[in-house]
């Protein structure tokens, strides 16, 4: 193994995610992916019709976005998806989770459909199917069209129904030629970041629109789910959350009772009425003022049963009691094994939080849709004048993960995939191109990709189960 000096040969790599060949991770019905979002990759902001979204303006607003970089170029892989399309099948994986883009598709109020855009996604889908691959997608990664914020954005029931019709149109297009159809992508992150910390499109911070946010998102949610159904009828259909498990600052009743309710207003606020048709009641007796405008029939609908829930899993939250208007804080980690992104790296926290979800009975198959890590990669060039990017950190860090994956689907929990995010170092929101949390190196400057050592190490990983399944 030349860890230090990568050579690029998957055999140097052979099993460092450190699998062993008889681990159910490994098996023939568990499904290994990468995963990337429209917005974070494509760039052609203006190309084939598409119209501005959300984020186009964020990123035009000064101060918003690191660097006030924007999205307008970003991988290029509007252009480029062949190419990327063609690294996912060199990673040799099962899947590709990807995002399609709402302002891309639907251009108007009217719901006007454009079939430049329609044709682009089913080119892509058709490569996918054509060469065995599964297509996960995901048919909201918050580039919210900015004709719809004009209206008010999720603060506006009406953008739910609005979702509806790009589900519908979507589904009726694709139906089964997409494996599984994922609503939301982290519906926490649109509504809260959105609309509570002002630190993601379209920079709101107020408790009572971020809630609103958060019901509207969810019944858009449980307006496009049948919909699909009817649609695709052979395909997955379900939704994606993002879960960071809470832990006490110190040990005292306090901050454990601040873990309660953080976790019941971040995690609980989301999955209660995906699983239980309602709201966690202390956060509402806690926050009466913003409890959203809930109308007959809306939480039925959020409740209906799925076929999957996404996990997306980077860290977990350290939590202390605090007399400000949530009644708690997570400072930021100070500690040593931080990623690039300041976010400790926990591995028994993927563990705890899929068990935490395997336990409700009413949880349907669940997937880890992303993992991953941002770092600071250096492009080096080899002796043999090859680019090389030594991101052990990252190895080590989805070694790690797999293994806390591992330990849950032994224990019972209904795992059915992996999914690392990401296939490309991409625009990372609010930090721009900054960080780095691609399995490939891309060159923003010349659009060249590189795989990392954490490409080639997963890549070994799937030839050598390859090779443990054909021996069976
Ligand atoms: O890049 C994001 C992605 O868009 C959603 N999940 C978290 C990732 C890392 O921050």
């Amino acid at each position: 193994m030349t860890r230090e000096n990568a050579s690029g040969n998957t055999d140097d790599y052979c099993n460092i995610l450190g699998l062993e060949e008889d681990s159910p991770l490994l098996r023939e019905d568990f499904i290994f992916g990468v995963a990337t979002a429209a917005f974070q990759i494509e760039g052609a902001s203006d190309v084939d019709g598409r119209v501005p979204c959300i984020w186009d303006t964020f990123c035009a607003e000064p101060g918003r976005v690191a660097n006030g970089d924007d999205g307008s170029r970003a991988c290029e892989s509007y252009r480029r998806w062949e190419q990327d399309l063609g690294l996912v099948q060199d990673l040799g994986v099962d899947a590709y989770r990807f995002s399609i883009a709402w302002p891309r598709v639907i251009t108007d109020l009217h719901g006007t459909v454009n079939q430049l855009a329609m044709d682009h996604y089913r080119r892509q889908l058709d490569f996918l199917n054509e060469r065995g691959i599964k297509p996960f997608v995901t048919l909201y990664h918050w580039d919210l069209p900015q004709y719809l914020q004009e209206r008010g954005g999720w603060l506006n029931r009406d953008t739910a129904y609005a979702f509806a019709h790009y589900a519908d149109v979507v589904s009726q297009a694709f139906g089964d030629r997409v494996f599984s159809y994922g609503t939301l992508n982290e519906p926490w992150c649109s509504a809260f970041l959105g609309y509570l910390y002002g630190i993601h499109a379209p920079g709101i911070r107020d408790r009572k629109q971020a809630y609103q946010a958060a019901h509207h998102l969810l019944l858009a949610h449980g307006l496009a789910v049948p919909k699909i159904r009817v649609n695709a009828p052979a395909a997955d259909v379900g939704i994606v959350l993002n879960i960071s498990p809470s832990d006490p600052l110190e040990n005292s009743l306090a901050d454990r009772n601040a873990c309660l309710l953080a976790d019941m207003e971040n995690r609980d606020l989301f999955l209660q009425p995906l699983l239980e048709g309602c709201y966690p009641e202390p956060v509402l007796n806690r926050h009466p003022e913003s409890a959203p405008l809930v109308l007959p029939g809306d939480m039925a609908l959020i409740s209906a049963e799925l076929d999957f829930l996404g996990l997306n899993y980077y860290t977990r939250n350290r939590v202390g009691a605090a007399d400000n208007d949530a009644g708690y804080v997570t400072p930021p980690y100070d500690g040593a094994d931080a990623t690039d992104m300041g976010w400790e790296i926990f591995p028994q926290g993927l563990t705890r939080t899929l068990r935490h979800l395997a336990r409700h009975p009413r949880t349907p198959a669940l997937y880890v849709t992303e993992n991953g890590m941002a770092s600071a990669d250096r492009l080096e060039v080899d002796d043999q004048g090859k680019g090389v990017v030594n991101d052990n950190a990252r190895v080590r860090y989805l070694q790690r993960h797999l293994q806390a994956a591992e330990v849950a689907l032994a224990s019972g929990v209904k795992l059915r995939g992996y999914f690392a995010w990401s296939l490309l170092d991409n625009f990372e929101w609010a930090e721009g191109y900054n960080k780095r949390f691609g399995l490939y190196y891309v060159d923003y400057a010349t659009q060249q990709r590189t795989p990392k050592a954490s490409a080639l190490a997963l890549k070994a990983l799937m030839q050598l189960r390859r090779k443990s399944l054909t021996k069976q």
